[in-house]
């Protein structure tokens, strides 16, 4: 069977290739709500407080919610927004098929009989070709309810090994690196702990325009003397606020990491106590970073040695600090040892899991931390169990009532399902909350295998441009129609509140996938009548494991405005901040504050090595891609929402004046940037803040606008991060451009 991508004719409608959008004045916000719902923000991992008007089960508009600690009724251009996609003509309220004849290329059909078909194939595939050649893609939009019921189907109810989540192109290195050097993966501090630092250090994070709250706690740290560090190819918002920029040339952080780590030893800037009592291996990093003084550094990072040597004291002698970082220094081949080398410049400093003094990763998607926990990651069972380890099955077979023998051994990651389907080892998938075909690297290889599947049902709200090459489409639930629990960057884990019912022939997604369950006849373990009783079962199936949330209730969860997890018992009041002397920890059992056997931290040799795949002459330029504040992830929400499509319309390519100079460009012209994968034609946007050998594009559009038909799919060894952050390419003047 061929998989050509559905398309249509007829505009405005779920299936026309040409996206309608939401007008804000369509909506009378003026108007007086039926009921006002206090919930989050449905986009990234800030997961801002707000309340939603309701009238006639639609959401009409927003109020602050002001007594939410986190963002106290701050909201960023996307959260004031988002209350128009419920309404969008686009919304899917039926189940579809796939028909070559009909407009658009899918036609509605009874729900019922879409799960029946959908049963059907899974069985035929399972049946014909072996439990795994049937795969799973999930999201880290979805709540930890969904997502827990996703690990559960996928190792219980289908027995398949391959199951994967859109996070392993986000958060895996640094989860990988975190637990390599703190045995858990979660932010070390809450964000209050930013407020009182000296210094903080941000790396690769565009804070202001993709955790836009985040801005507010560095500022008021800035109010207060705090010196800001900021290093990216780009002076981004933050940065333009920061008292020193290090502009690095992609790729290059590990380098920078070692360098600030050899003049800290040099100039015994470190804590020895600190360093003796609660960590092992500073030797070997010690020995390591010999090499890296700040002439070398200075060459293969490209900034000036005077710069590193001014970051460095200020790091080195700050008596208290913060540092972040997000996917500017993981979206690498080398990711997980970029992070570990910013974790050895903490560690080395002693200042971590103390008032004002504290280390985070900052969260991408809305449910990043909890989507990582509970069992939809290849290789992971809940609790952030492990699914090859022995103990870590039996415990969780045993809350589920089956043999730990038929649980599948771990999986591929997401990437690795797509070389499967390409090698004929997996005929059959199900994607939900994932737009693998926009967010993947080198996505025509990802067009040609969604062309190969012998069947594909995909769930989701809108029909993103993946969903065009499924069989069957099912219509799940908005983030506003469903409730559940989500866990936020500071590891804070909340309530999200249902506000509306799901419109049509639309359902909430965990019905969905109980449905398909009860079809197949698979349906033990998958008779959940609520997320209240799916989330009272994943604190059980938690319980003893490092993301411990077997203390938490939803009725805690609303009093105490969340609970940060590890919370082991229904009187612990949860852990916001991690490694502080005394705290509950059942890996170290009071040996230390790290999650280890002996309490102790580990520093990790992070050796340096350049990018995959390198400039050279026939591609002279580096790319990097990422995002713009308006538009979130692979656009199918925002794409929609019509006040934030004007503020960023379209993608365009970022280019220094230098550059734009040498290649004869003007702001506004059309040009061609071309890697060995794929090319795009876009208009030049000139700037000045962006390095002169690197481009930079934003990737939330689809087709021939995608970044991701120029990236490559160079992975991370330890992490299967993709490299996102650095390929090579070449930029022309676009052909009959003026
Ligand atoms: N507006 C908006 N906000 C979002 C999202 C969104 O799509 N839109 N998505 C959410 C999600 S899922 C995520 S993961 C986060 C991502 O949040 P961020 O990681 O902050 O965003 P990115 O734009 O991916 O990349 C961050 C920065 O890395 C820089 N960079 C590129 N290469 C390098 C490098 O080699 N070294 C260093 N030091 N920096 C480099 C880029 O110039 C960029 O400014 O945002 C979340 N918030
Ligand atoms: N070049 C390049 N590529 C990148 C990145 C980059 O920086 N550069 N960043 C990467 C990162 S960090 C990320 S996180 C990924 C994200 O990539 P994706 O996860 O593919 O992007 P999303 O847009 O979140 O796609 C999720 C889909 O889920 C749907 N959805 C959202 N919420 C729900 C829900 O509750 N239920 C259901 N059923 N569906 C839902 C949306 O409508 C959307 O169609 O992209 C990655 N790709
Ligand atoms: S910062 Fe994030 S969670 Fe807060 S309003 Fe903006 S997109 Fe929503
Ligand atoms: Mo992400």
């Amino acid at each position: 069977m061929t998989h050509v991508a559905a398309d249509s004719i007829k505009v405005n409608d779920p299936f026309g290739p040409t996206l309608a959008y939401t007008q804000g004045m369509r909506l009378d916000t003026g108007v007086e709500p039926d009921k006002l719902v206090k919930t989050h923000c449905c986009f990234c991992g800030q997961q801002c407080g707000i309340q939603l008007k309701v009238k006639n089960n639609q959401v009409i508009g927003f109020e602050p919610w002001y007594e939410f600690p986190f963002n106290r009724g701050k909201l960023c251009p996307k959260g004031v927004k988002r209350y128009l996609q419920g309404a969008h003509p686009d919304r899917l309220l039926h189940a579809y098929e796939r028909d070559a004849s009909a407009l658009g290329g899918f036609k509605s059909m009874d729900y019922e009989q879409a799960i029946r078909r959908v049963a059907d194939e899974i069985e035929r595939i399972q049946t014909e070709y072996g439990r795994d050649a049937f795969a799973l893609l999930s999201g880290a939009s979805l709540t930890t309810e969904k997502t827990y019921l996703m690990g559960k189907f996928a190792h219980m109810c289908l027995r398949t090994a391959n199951i994967d989540y859109n996070g392993r192109l986000c958060m895996v290195s640094a989860a990988a690196g975190n637990k390599k050097a703190f045995g858990i993966d979660r932010a070390a501090n809450p964000w209050n702990d930013i407020l009182g630092a000296e210094v903080i250090w941000i790396s690769g994070a565009n804070v202001a325009e993709c955790a836009p709250i985040t801005t507010d706690y560095v500022w008021q740290a800035r109010e207060h003397g705090a010196k800001i560090i900021v290093v990216d190819p780009r002076i981004t918002p933050i940065a333009r606020t920061c008292d020193l920029f290090l502009p690095i040339k992609p790729g290059r952080d590990i380098a920078l990491f070692n360098g600030i780590l050899h003049l800290m030893i040099k100039n015994d800037w470190l804590d020895h106590h600190f360093i003796t009592n609660h960590t092992v291996g500073f030797e070997a990093v010690d020995e390591q970073v010999q090499e890296w003084t700040p002439q070398k550094t200075a060459q293969v990072t490209g900034i000036a040695e005077n710069a590193i040597r001014q970051a460095a004291e200020w790091w080195g002698t700050a008596s208290t600090s913060f540092l972040m970082h997000a996917r500017g220094i993981e979206h690498h081949s080398h990711g997980v040892q970029n992070v570990l080398g910013a974790i050895n410049i903490v560690l080395a400093s002693g200042r971590i899991g103390r008032e004002n003094c504290g280390y985070a990763t900052i969260t991408g998607q809305g449910n990043g931390q909890g989507g990582r926990e509970h069992g939809q990651k290849c290789d992971q069972l809940p609790g952030a169990r492990d699914l090859g380890n022995p103990e870590h099955r039996a415990y969780v077979a045993g809350v589920w009532g089956m043999n730990p023998d038929d649980l599948p051994q771990p999986g591929v990651d997401a990437y690795e399902i797509f070389r499967k389907i390409d090698r004929g080892e997996i005929k059959g998938l199900l994607s939900i909350c994932f737009n693998p075909l926009v967010s993947l690297p080198d996505n025509n290889f990802v067009r040609a295998q969604l062309e190969k599947l012998e069947f594909y049902v995909a769930i989701d709200f809108f029909l993103n441009e993946t969903a065009r090459y499924a069989d069957i489409v099912l219509p799940g639930s908005l983030h506003e129609e469903d409730e559940g629990t989500v866990t936020t960057a500071e590891g804070r884990v909340i309530k999200i509140n249902k506000a509306v019912a799901c419109p049509g022939e639309a359902r909430e997604d965990w019905r969905i996938i109980q449905d398909i369950a009860q079809a197949l006849g698979r349906e033990k373990g998958l008779t959940f009548s609520s997320p209240a009783e799916m989330f009272a079962e994943l604190c059980q199936a938690s319980k003893g494991g490092v993301a411990d949330y077997s203390g938490i209730t939803y009725e805690k969860l609303e009093a105490q405005n969340g609970v940060f997890w590890p919370c082991p018992t229904e009187e612990h009041m949860g852990t916001p901040r991690l490694f502080k002397p005394g705290s509950w920890n059942p890996v170290a059992q009071g040996k230390g504050p790290f999650y280890f056997p002996d309490g102790k931290a580990r520093f990790n040799v992070a050796p340096y090595s350049p990018p995959t795949e390198d400039v050279d002459e026939e591609y002279p330029l580096i790319l990097t891609t990422g995002r713009v504040v308006s538009q979130f992830l692979s656009g199918t929400q925002t794409r929609r929402i019509g006040p934030l499509v004007d503020n960023y319309p379209e993608p365009r390519i970022e280019m220094h004046p230098a550059l734009a100079q040498k290649l004869g460009v003007n702001d506004g012209d059309w040009v061609t940037a071309e890697s060995r994968r794929g090319s795009t034609t876009l208009q030049a946007l000139v700037v000045k803040t962006i390095r002169p050998d690197t481009i930079f594009i934003p990737y939330h559009w689809a087709g021939r606008k995608s970044a991701n038909q120029l990236t490559i799919s160079a992975q991370d060894p330890i992490s299967k991060i993709p490299e996102f952050k650095v390929c090579a390419v070449r930029v022309k003047k676009a052909v009959g451009s003026g």
